[in-house]
C-alpha cells in the first residue's frame, strides 16, 4: 500500500515570530527566540511550525510585504539563524512550513521597482497595469484596490495595501521565478508552504474576477510539477473562497496540487450577512454545527480539510465562541475537545494552548495594524462613531490577537527584556506558559493530551464522522473505524443543558468535567465536554 502522507496524522503550531520571544532586548520576537522555545514545542507534541513570513520585508503588513524572498529580514536574524531552525526543529522532529506569499510583494521589491519605473523591462509586466481605471474593484484593506502610479502614468493592481502590488501570474516568466523561489526554499529542508490568499493568483481583475480564477487551478498543477510534486511536503492554500464543492480541486492527490486547505466559513457566523467583517452579530449554535458537521462530508480520501480555530488574522476562539472571564479554562478546552475530535488537520495558533485571549484597546494609537486602521479611518469619514468603531476593533481586529506571547509572570511576560512592540495582555501575571506547565488540570494539558490522541488512535485520522440529532446548543457526533468508536459531546454554551447518553462508555479518553455522573444523570454543565470511547 501507499505510505500515507505525514501530515494526515500531524498536529501544526503556528508561530507569529514578530510575537513569540525576543532574543535580543529589542522587543521584536526573532529566530533564535524560536529556537530557544523549541523544547517547549517539543513538549506540546506538535509535528510542524508554520512560520509566518520572516523574509525581508519593509513590514507595511508584518511581513506579507516580502521585498527579497530569498533573505531574511535583519529584525528576526539571519540566513545562519533560518538554517539553524530548520536543523534544531529537525532533530525534535518538527518541520518547518515556511509562508508563501506569492500573490503580490512589497513595493519596495526590486521587481515593482524596475516595474514602475521602465515600461519596457520585463518586470514591468510581473504586476498588474492598466491605462484607465478598470472598475470600482475594492481592497481589502479599504479604499479603491487600483493605485494610480505617477512615474509612469499608469494603475496598477493591490488587491492589499498599496505597497503590496499584485503579482501577474498569467506571465510564464514571473511564475518560474517563484518556483526558484520556493526551490531555493525546499533546498534548504523545509518541510512545507502555508499558500498565502493562494485562490487569487488565478484572477482577471479587468473582469472583477480576483479568488478562484480560470487558471488558478493549472498554475497550482505547474507549481507542484516544478517544486514539491516528489516530495513527502505539506502544502495548505489559504483560500478564502473554498467550498465543499471546490475544496477537492485543490486537495485531491491525483490532481496533483495541494495537501488541503484552509477554509473560513465558521468565520461568516457571526458577521452580520452582507456585511463586513467588523459588523459582528452573535453566533447561533445550530449554524456553527451545521458548518462543522458539513465540512466533515468531504470525501476525505480525495481531499483533505485543516482544523482550525483562530489565526494572526482572526479573533482568539475562548474570547469569540467562548467565555474569557469566570468560564475561561472550561470553555476553551470544550472548544479545543470539539475541534480536535474531528476529521482533517488540526492546526493551533500560538498562546491556544494557554488559552490566551483577545487583548482589547481604548484608542486607536495602540493599533498598529494596517487594516484595523485603514477601516478606523474610513469610518471615521464616513460619520461613525470612534467608540463604536473601537468595539468593531476588540471584536475582530488582527492586533487583538497577535500580542505578545505569555511566557511567565516577569516582565513583558518573558517574551522581552526590553519593551514589547505591540502592548502584552495585562491578564499575563495569571495567564501564561509557566502557570500552565504547573498546573495539572490547565488547558495546555488538554491541548497536549488531545495531540497525543491523534498520534496513538487513527479512528481521528480516518474514522467516519456522525452528528448525533440534538438540541442546537449541543454538539455530539461519532467517530468510528473498524478498531474503535468514540463517542464526543460537546456544550457549546454557558448555560447547562440536557443530553440523553445512549452508549455503554469503555473508556474516558478526555473531558473537562471531574467525573461521568452528571452526564449519566443527562445533563451538561456549563461548556462541559468529554471525549469517550463507547462500545461499537
Ligand atoms: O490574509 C488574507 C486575507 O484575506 C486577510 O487579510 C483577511 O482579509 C483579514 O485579515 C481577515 O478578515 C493573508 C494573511 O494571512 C494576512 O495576514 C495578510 O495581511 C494578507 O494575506 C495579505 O498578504
Ligand atoms: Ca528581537
Amino acid at each position: 500500500a501507499k505510505k500515507e502522507p505525514w501530515w494526515k496524522k500531524a498536529v501544526i503550531y503556528q508561530i507569529y515570530p514578530k510575537s513569540f520571544q525576543d532574543s535580543n532586548g529589542d522587543g521584536i520576537g526573532d529566530l533564535p527566540g524560536i529556537i530557544s522555545r523549541l523544547d517547549y514545542l517539543e513538549g506540546l507534541g506538535i509535528d510542524a511550525i508554520w512560520l509566518c513570513p520572516v523574509y525581508k520585508s519593509p513590514g507595511v503588513d508584518n511581513g506579507y510585504d516580502i521585498s527579497d524572498y530569498e533573505a531574511i529580514d535583519p529584525n528576526y536574524g539571519t540566513m545562519a539563524d533560518m538554517e539553524k531552525l530548520i536543523a534544531e526543529a529537525g532533530k525534535r522532529g518538527i518541520r518547518i512550513v515556511m509562508d508563501l506569499v506569492v500573490n503580490h510583494t512589497s513595493d519596495q521589491h526590486p521587481w515593482f521597482v524596475e516595474a514602475r519605473k521602465n515600461v519596457d523591462s520585463p518586470e514591468h509586466d510581473y504586476y498588474v497595469w492598466a491605462k484607465e481605471k478598470p472598475n470600482d474593484l475594492r481592497s481589502s484593506f479599504s479604499g479603491s484596490a487600483w493605485e494610480f502610479d505617477q512615474e509612469i502614468g499608469q494603475y496598477y493592481l493591490h488587491i492589499f495595501a498599496k505597497q503590496q502590488p499584485d503579482l501577474n501570474w498569467t506571465n510564464p516568466k514571473l511564475r518560474q521565478k517563484v518556483y526558484d523561489l520556493m526551490n531555493f526554499w525546499i533546498d534548504k529542508g523545509i518541510g512545507g508552504f502555508r499558500m498565502d490568499v493562494i485562490d487569487l493568483i488565478g484572477k482577471e481583475p479587468e473582469k472583477g474576477i480576483t479568488g478562484n480564477g480560470p487558471k488558478l487551478h493549472d498554475y497550482l498543477k505547474e507549481m507542484h510539477e516544478k517544486t514539491f510534486g516528489d516530495r513527502d511536503f505539506l502544502t495548505v492554500g489559504e483560500t478564502w473562497g473554498a467550498t465543499l464543492d471546490n475544496a477537492p480541486l485543490y486537495s485531491d492527490p491525483d490532481r496533483k496540487e495541494l495537501s488541503m486547505v484552509f477554509q473560513f466559513e465558521f468565520t461568516e457566523l457571526d458577521k452580520q450577512q452582507g456585511k463586513e467583517k467588523w459588523d459582528t452579530k452573535p453566533v447561533d449554535c445550530g449554524e456553527l454545527k451545521s458548518v462543522l458537521a458539513k465540512w466533515q462530508k468531504l470525501d476525505f480520501n480525495h481531499s483533505w480539510n485543516s482544523l482550525f480555530w483562530n489565526n494572526h488574522d482572526l479573533p482568539r476562539i475562548v474570547s469569540r465562541f467562548g467565555n474569557d472571564q469566570d468560564k475561561r479554562v472550561v470553555s476553551a478546552k470544550m472548544l479545543a475537545i470539539l475541534l480536535h475530535g474531528l476529521r482533517g488537520t488540526p492546526y493551533i495558533y500560538q498562546g491556544e494552548e494557554i488559552g490566551m485571549t483577545n487583548c482589547p484597546v481604548s484608542k486607536i494609537d495602540e493599533v498598529e495594524d494596517i487594516e484595523a486602521r485603514r477601516m478606523y479611518d474610513e469610518r471615521l469619514a464616513k460619520g461613525e462613531k470612534a467608540e463604536d468603531i473601537l468595539k468593531s476593533i476588540n471584536a475582530q481586529g488582527r492586533d487583538n490577537a497577535r500580542t505578545p506571547m505569555q511566557w511567565n509572570a516577569s516582565h513583558d511576560a518573558g517574551f522581552t527584556s526590553g519593551q514589547a512592540w505591540l502592548r502584552v495582555n495585562p491578564n499575563f501575571s495569571k495567564i501564561n506558559v509557566q502557570a500552565a506547565l504547573n498546573d495539572p488540570g490547565s488547558i495546555y494539558y488538554c491541548y497536549k493530551a488531545l495531540i497525543k490522541l491523534r498520534h496513538q488512535h487513527s479512528v481521528l485520522t480516518d474514522g467516519s464522522f456522525t452528528l448525533l440529532d440534538t438540541q442546537d446548543q449541543v454538539m455530539a457526533y461519532y467517530r468510528e473505524n473498524a478498531e474503535e468508536k468514540w463517542l464526543i459531546v460537546c456544550n457549546l454554551t454557558g448555560a447547562e443543558q440536557r443530553f440523553t447518553l445512549k452508549d455503554q462508555v469503555a473508556k474516558v479518553l478526555l473531558s473537562n468535567q471531574d467525573s461521568l455522573d452528571e452526564l449519566k444523570e443527562g445533563k451538561l454543565a456549563p461548556y462541559a465536554a468529554y471525549l469517550l470511547q463507547v462500545e461499537k
